[in-house]
């Protein structure tokens, strides 16, 4: 039978990132996609100015009040960007309405990246968004949003293997049964993604070569390549060295191509790469 997710996340309407990428990414990987949106904004507040910003708290609930009704089953949930620290409760209520024992839950954190929350974030994001993690089968944060989940400072460099090992089991202790860390820099020149399995406490880095440069939305493609991959039966450690794949060849030929970083990455030109990865 088809695959069938539930992605909530933000619409933003220009920029490439949260649903526009995460619901193509998933549809080219030939899962139906339901969506709730979280809040609709005119670009990402990465790099725009005079962005518009529209909640959509009060719709959640009664959206996923009506779906309920319909006695739909979800092989996966998968949240990203909430448009605020409440919205966790409401995100949280939607799991426990939505979500059967057979539903595997994804939890992007999506809050910060690069050291900082991003714009709009309240500081008490990151201990809201920790009770999530707690509910989801599988966190996929970036370094930044690894270490806010734990209260750890952000370290831009100077830390090995071991001290991203120790962050992934104290993400796992927290709930999920997998926890996958992007943006890891330990390695001069690579960018790492570190998989960790609290089953068997297997963790193991991959790397790819790193682009300088901040480039938006790559973790929402890298997280929807990584569901897409095991919706379609692939490994958790497969699936995030493909993941890691798709989101390299993006930023490589957005970077070819020249288009401003802030449009996001060329992700609709992988999606070849992603199907025949899943073949
Ligand atoms: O890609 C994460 C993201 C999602 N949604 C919005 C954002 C960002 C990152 O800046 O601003 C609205």
């Amino acid at each position: 039978m088809q695959k069938r997710a539930l992605a909530i996340h933000d619409i933003s309407c220009v920029g490439r990132c949260s649903l526009t990428v995460a619901l193509p990414i998933l549809s080219a990987a030939g899962v139906n996609t339901s969506v709730i949106p979280t809040a609709l904004l005119s670009t990402h507040t990465g790099e725009f100015t005079g962005y518009t910003h529209l909640d959509l708290s009060g719709q959640l609930l009664p959206i996923a009040r009506h779906l309920a009704t319909l006695g739909l089953r979800f092989d996966a949930f998968y949240s990203g960007y909430l448009a605020s620290a409440e919205q966790v409760n409401l995100i949280a209520e939607i799991i426990d309405m939505l979500c059967g024992d057979k539903t595997r839950i994804f939890v992007d954190p999506a809050f910060a990246d690069h050291g900082k929350l991003y714009s709009h974030m309240s500081e008490d994001m990151p201990a809201q968004m920790r009770r999530l993690c707690a509910k989801a089968h599988t966190v996929v944060p970036n370094f930044t949003e690894a270490s806010f989940l734990l209260g750890k400072p952000y370290l831009a460099d100077g830390y090995d293997a071991a001290y991203v090992q120790t962050l992934a089991a104290d993400l796992a202790a927290l709930g999920p049964g997998s926890v996958v860390i992007t943006d890891i820099r330990i390695q001069d020149g690579q960018t790492g993604v570190a998989v960790y399995q609290k089953r068997d406490k297997a963790f193991r880095l991959f790397y790819k070569p790193r682009f300088d440069g901040i480039f938006y939305g790559t973790g929402d493609a890298f997280a929807s390549f990584l569901i897409a991959c095991m919706l379609n039966g692939l490994s958790l450690e497969k699936a995030a060295q493909t993941a890691l794949d798709c989101t390299h060849e993006a930023i490589r030929l957005t970077l070819q191509d020249g288009e401003a970083l802030r449009y996001g990455v060329q992700f609709e030109r992988v999606l070849p790469q992603l199907m025949d990865a899943l073949k």
